[in-house]
């Protein structure tokens, strides 16, 4: 089971996340917060590594703005940086929890008002490459597994100023520098992109799984990046969670998760922790079917709720999602033991197996031959007994 479910936990929510919403402030007080905000940062990374061992995770994710309070320019963050990233790389040493993936928050700073990479102020750009930079000297100074972006500004509120083609190339110019520089360092860590098709811009580039996909593709970036696909995120996109990861597999980029669950009468991302054992059971079943995620693994991109507010509640919320997982994967066993989807499958597309099918499917068949075959031909389809399916699917779930 420790091999199927890498987890890891999200600095942002369970070291900075403050409970507050657009109705009320502040209400998570945690006995990690100092007397200024770098004493709270050394705190935090204490609070963090007593956290993940207790409940035995054995690894995080971090923007570099989690973990440290930025300076007053970028000389200042980055140092403030290296002071904290030499204290989580001792206690890194220490326990051998490891560093799933870092990012670059280019989304909450007041200067990524117009995006980052697609902003149409090229400092902008300039500042947004060297965080990315600065993001790869601590992957590489912690051995972070994968390196991820998630465009958080990297969309558009409207076409009517808007060169969505050039913001796209300068999106892909970034990826390529990052590429770039991470072979010049030996960056080893996988490049992840997470798709997220709105919130905070009304049109996210990184839609959703096919999209992100398709635009790697154009600008040849595909064979340097997988996907970190989020549960909430496809919710969002107007898709099932094992739908996006389905995608994603079929082109081998299927990279890692952000595991948490999104509400379905909402329409923005609540990030929940995950605790449907439907929707979990079927993305577990995705991730059984790629061979495991490689680089990749479980982090929990959710928060407890503002009615959480007790500190308990992260170890309460985390063993929640992990029991969910853990559950899960039992019943996925059971499904693959018995071939539940496979023999589904092979029944539902028999008919290419052989005759005009098997002809099809091995490039034989052309217009000509099967209008032959058509003409002679009486078609017969079967039910899909779609009912009995789900109903013996709560069997496997119950
Ligand atoms: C936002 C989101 C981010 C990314 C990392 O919806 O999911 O937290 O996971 O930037
Ligand atoms: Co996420």
């Amino acid at each position: 089971m420790k091999e199927h479910l890498p987890f890891a936990a999200a600095y942002w929510h369970t070291m900075t996340q403050t409970g507050s919403d657009q109705f009320g402030s502040d209400v998570n007080i945690r006995n990690w917060f100092g007397k200024t905000p770098m004493d709270t940062a050394k705190n935090r990374v204490e609070a963090i590594f007593e956290f993940l061992s207790k409940l035995g995770v054995e690894y995080f994710c971090f923007h570099d703005v989690d973990i440290a309070p930025q300076g007053a320019n970028l000389r200042e963050s980055n140092k403030n940086i290296d002071d904290i990233v030499a204290i989580i790389k001792a206690k890194i040493k220490e326990t051998g929890i490891k560093v799933l993936w870092n990012t670059a928050n280019m989304f909450s700073h007041p200067r990524y008002v117009h995006g980052a990479a697609s902003s149409c102020n090229a400092d902008v750009f300039a500042y947004a490459a060297a965080q990315v930079k600065k993001g790869l000297e601590v992957g590489k100074e912690l051995d972070a597994r994968n390196y991820v972006f998630w465009g958080g500004r990297e969309g558009y509120e409207s076409l009517l100023n808007t060169d969505l083609k050039f913001e796209q190339d300068n999106m892909a110019r970034l990826f390529h520098m990052a590429i770039d520089y991470a072979k010049e360092i030996n960056f080893t860590g996988q490049f992840l992109i997470e798709p997220k098709p709105k919130e905070p811009t009304t049109h996210q580039y990184d839609f959703d799984a096919a999209t992100t996909i398709a635009f790697l593709m154009n600008y040849g970036l595909k064979e340097h990046f997988k996907l970190n696909l989020e549960a909430n995120h496809a919710t969002l996109a107007g898709h099932t969670f094992d739908h996006e990861l389905n995608v994603a597999r079929c082109y081998n980029m299927l990279g890692s998760i952000d595991a948490n669950q999104g509400n379905w009468l909402l329409g923005w991302d609540t990030d929940e922790f995950p605790t449907d054992l439907y929707a979990v059971t079927f993305a577990l079943y995705q991730i059984v079917e790629n061979g495991g995620l490689g680089k990749g693994g479980i982090n929990f991109d959710a928060k407890v709720r503002r009615g959480s507010f007790e500190q308990n509640d992260l170890i309460l919320a985390h063993i929640a999602g992990m029991d969910t997982f853990a559950r899960s994967l039992k019943i996925v066993e059971k499904l693959k033991k018995d071939k539940f989807f496979e023999t589904i499958l092979e029944k539902r597309y028999a008919s290419y197996k052989t005759g005009i099918g098997a002809e099809i499917v091995s490039g034989k068949a052309n217009l000509e031959t099967l209008e032959k075959y058509a003409f002679d031909n009486t078609i017969n389809n079967k039910s899909d007994h779609l009912e009995e399916v789900k109903a013996k699917l709560n069997d496997y779930i119950f």
